[in-house]
């Protein structure tokens, strides 16, 4: 989608700061880190939200297996780590591409409101 953010950091017409990618996803360090270690993983094609990725089982299983690798690439495997998609309004999503956030490299708090 030539208007999308993330579609222009996969092309790399917008610059990022790479953590994984294979053929299907690609992983950077997000901008506004919300933990130690914040790193956002997309797949290369366009899908809206996790909703939609939902219709992609392969390619959520992708998204999520590059997740685990990004927690190996930053050293937080053993430690621990969060693993978010925001969908929809409610969640306060922002980018209106598919996206994982990997949180960890802290203690993180415990999940609520
Ligand atoms: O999260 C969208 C996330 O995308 C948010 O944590 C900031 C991040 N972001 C926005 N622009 C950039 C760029 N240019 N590089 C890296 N990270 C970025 P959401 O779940 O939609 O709220």
């Amino acid at each position: 989608m030539s208007d999308c953010l993330f579609c222009k950091i996969v092309a790399k017409e917008i610059p990022s700061t790479p953590v994984y990618e294979n053929d299907t996803v690609y992983a950077f360090h997000d901008i506004n880190p919300q933990a130690k270690v914040h790193v956002l993983v997309v797949p290369r094609e366009h899908h809206q939200d996790a909703k939609d990725l939902a219709g992609n089982p392969d390619l959520l299983a992708s998204v999520l297996l590059a997740g685990t690798e990004v927690a190996k690439t930053e050293g937080i495997l053993e430690s621990g780590y969060r693993f978010v998609f925001n969908t929809g309004d409610d969640a306060c999503r922002t980018v209106f591409h598919a996206h994982l956030h990997v949180l960890g490299g802290e203690q993180l708090t415990a999940f609520g409101r």
